[in-house]
């Protein structure tokens, strides 16, 4: 390993440009080598002014000409597949925005090839793991100092949704987070999902059932609800409410300044998830590459982007038959069996 891991971005949308600016301003230890997106000039405004950084339309043609230790995907979630397959193949790590993949098979399939190689290699990107507020709420699920965990209460509230948001969407892109926060915060495997959609809201795109409430239940009975509201017009809120025998626990509630004028008082609710969730996703991304210096893996496996997809998999049923559907998981692989 270089002394700073040449990274390769693939994917120079929202989230790809920002962990390029994460990657080149805030993260020690990284720098990225090369950016990859089908849309070159995309590629080069998420590179900036840098022009030592190489920017290509193919993964393939940068993997082939450039040195690179390891890689970003921020992709749409539908071609994660094939760009873990290359990159594994050449055996570099890399750290795969959620989902891996939008469903159980394509997900199985990645796991398959990454225990070909015998190490973990996959990191997914389910962030919140590194959001403090989740960390020291898993905290009291481990001590059992509250007693026993009954009930999650979940908020997730986006602004708006993007253009092309459809159903499957709300459950693949927004509430895949809650699934890994439930298996997180749990250490539990999820049981089954249910899908109740009541009145929708003048501000749902056609074609989009928004809000909807999903109703999820554990291995032991831990009864699970999220609010998935994609056109909330006020902000990003994203909120958990902890239940236990003993008391209750709350995280995400606003922070910030409160400011006190002309008779009232308020603050500001941020407009989206790269702002509220900034510090975040640089934990993540540090963390990251300080395990892949370390060659010490750490953080969401490649086994939780599989739970999680056969996860989805049940919503986006469970969405269209109105029925609770049971989540079934193949049996776990002994390269997942120590962490998470
Ligand atoms: C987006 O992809 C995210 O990951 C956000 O955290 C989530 O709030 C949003 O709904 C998703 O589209």
């Amino acid at each position: 390993v270089s002394p700073s891991l040449r990274i390769v971005v693939i994917g120079a949308g929202r989230m790809g440009a920002d962990h390029v600016d994460r990657l080149t301003r805030r993260i020690v230890g990284a720098k990225v080598a090369a950016v990859v997106d089908i849309e070159l000039a995309r590629a080069r405004r998420a590179a900036q002014a840098d022009l030592s950084i190489v920017t290509a339309s193919s993964l393939e043609e940068v993997l082939n000409s450039t040195e690179v230790d390891a890689a970003v995907l921020a992709t749409p979630g539908v071609l994660h597949k094939d760009a873990l397959l290359e990159l594994l193949g050449r055996g570099l790590p890399v750290l795969c925005e959620k989902p891996l993949t939008p469903d159980a098979e394509s997900a199985w399939s990645v796991l398959e090839a990454e225990q070909g190689l015998g190490v973990r290699r996959i990191q997914v990107g389910f962030m919140r793991r590194f959001d403090p507020e989740y960390q020291r709420l898993r905290g009291w699920f481990v001590s059992g100092a509250l007693g026993a965990p009954l009930m999650l209460h979940f908020v997730h509230r986006n602004a708006e949704s993007p253009p092309g948001f459809t159903n499957e969407m709300l459950i693949n892109d927004s509430v895949v987070h809650e699934f890994d926060a439930i298996r997180f915060l749990t250490g539990e495997e999820i049981r089954s999902v249910l899908v109740r959609r009541g009145r929708i809201t003048r501000h749902a795109p056609a074609g989009q059932h928004d809000p909807q409430h999903v109703l999820i239940e554990t291995e032991s009975g831990i009864l699970a609800d999220v609010e998935i509201f994609s056109n909330a017009q006020l902000g990003y809120q994203v909120a958990a409410q902890a239940v236990f025998e003993d008391g209750v626990v709350v995280t995400g509630e606003e922070q910030g300044l409160r400011v006190s004028s002309a008779g009232r008082w308020g603050g500001e609710v941020p407009r989206g998830f790269i702002e509220r969730f900034r510090s975040v996703y640089d934990a993540e991304l540090q963390s990251w590459v300080n395990a892949v210096r370390g060659d010490q893996p750490v953080g969401p496996t490649a086994w939780d982007g599989y739970a999680a997809a056969a996860c989805c998999e049940a919503g986006v049923a469970a969405q269209k038959s109105d029925e609770k559907i049971p989540v079934h998981l193949k049996a776990k692989p002994s390269l997942y069996s120590t962490l998470s």
